[in-house]
């Protein structure tokens, strides 16, 4: 069973590999590619892009390391029975979560643009957990995927790092799960959130997890 040291802030953490997931969080077209939901709430979604190649190369060592894999993908039923008003009430009304964009019905599952981005897709076997929350435990399977493979530590990337990253980050670690955040690995719309999320994760003794890079982690995998 090998165990590897990750240098991360607030201090060096050491992992069980076996006992260890990657969770890619929403790396779906509607967030990082034009005319989907990231751009209809007004974000230049380009700012995202940088995460891409990170993201790649730890996904490669993990497939390598034959670790256990998981994606995310913020999303609703094609009924929006499982949206709640108040999240598809906001902003432009043409906009909007389930109306209809360049890439298909915004956030609406099976959708081109609800579906992860293909420099990153999923390879068969790999969970893939459609989730209504921004959080990837409500509503999910997650805890119960984690619990049949033995998890209990999870390297956390994907967007937006203040959002998506940070609700399911704050969520594993109340579930006993430790959590470590490659911010290379993770974006946001907006740069100052980023930075500041990471901080807040890692602040108090890590209140939340551990940060670090994926180049740091990519080492101690080696
Ligand atoms: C957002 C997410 N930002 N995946 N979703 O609405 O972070």
């Amino acid at each position: 069973m090998s165990t590897i040291e990750i240098n991360a802030e607030p201090e060096a953490i050491a992992i069980e590999i076996a006992k260890t997931a990657v969770v890619m969080i929403d790396m779906q077209r509607d967030f990082l590619e034009p005319g989907g939901f990231g751009e209809s709430l007004g974000n230049d979604v380009s700012l995202l892009s940088a995460a891409i190649e990170p993201c790649k190369a730890l996904l490669d060592a993990a497939r390598q390391h034959e670790m256990l894999v998981i994606h995310t993908r913020e999303g609703h039923l094609p009924d929006l029975s499982d949206a709640h008003k108040a999240k598809v009430e906001r902003g432009d009304p043409s906009l909007r979560i389930g109306q209809l964009g360049p890439m298909g019905r915004i956030l609406i599952r099976g959708e081109p643009g609800q579906d992860i981005i293909p420099e990153l897709y999923p390879q068969l076997g790999e969970p893939v957990i459609d989730k209504p929350g921004k959080g990837a435990f409500y509503a999910t399977d997650l805890q119960s995927i984690l619990e049949t493979n033995g998890i209990e530590n999870l390297i956390v990337c994907g967007v937006t790092t203040e959002v998506c990253v940070h609700t399911t980050v704050r969520e594993a670690n109340d579930r006993g799960y430790r959590c470590i955040v490659p911010g290379d690995c993770c974006g946001s719309y907006i740069p100052e959130f980023h930075e500041v999320g990471l901080r807040m994760i890692k602040a108090q003794s890590g209140i939340f997890g551990w940060v670090t890079d994926s180049h740091t982690i990519l080492t101690a995998m080696n």
